[in-house]
């Protein structure tokens, strides 16, 4: 059953420094989500290691971070029904060469690795990553 939901977004450096953030949004907002809340950040190296700590073993990791860094990000708490599916069908697959179209990755990433945003794969991972960025009273 379909119930509403919340999920954690980044729009990463690429898509910033592009100027793409405001198409990103309008494309989340015309999927139906309500933005519950919205920060611009940039990551410390440190943050972007405790973020994405369970691909720390994988041989990207290193990339990763320092792309994650290269410049600001903004960080959005989403809400909608069935949130994080929805979100990840906005976003398109990881790799954008596999991404349909009309996805963000389709429209805006460049590879697997600078591939422009960010979801939450989960329930349990959204509430983490959600609480990474956002305190529970700012999100009422
Ligand atoms: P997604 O962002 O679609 O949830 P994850 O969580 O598997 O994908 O990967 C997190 C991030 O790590 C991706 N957004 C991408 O930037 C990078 N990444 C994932 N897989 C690869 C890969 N095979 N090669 C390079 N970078 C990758």
């Amino acid at each position: 059953m379909s119930q509403i939901e919340r999920t954690l977004s980044i729009i990463k450096p690429d898509a910033v420094a592009a100027g793409q953030s405001g198409e990103i949004l309008a494309m989340i907002e015309k999927a139906g989500f309500r933005i519950l809340g919205m920060r611009m950040v940039r990551l410390r190296k440190q943050q972007a290691e405790g973020f994405y700590a369970v691909h720390r073993e994988r041989p990207f990791f290193p990339n990763l971070v320092s792309f994650m860094t290269e410049g600001p990000v903004i960080v959005l708490a989403l809400e909608r029904e069935d949130a994080i599916v929805k979100l990840r069908e906005v976003m398109g697959a990881t790799n954008p060469a596999n991404a349909a179209d009309g996805t963000v990755r389709k429209r805006f990433a460049a590879n697997i690795e600078r591939n422009c945003i960010h979801g939450s794969d989960a329930p349990a991972t959204a509430e983490t990553e959600l609480r990474f960025f956002f305190s529970t009273s700012e999100l009422l």
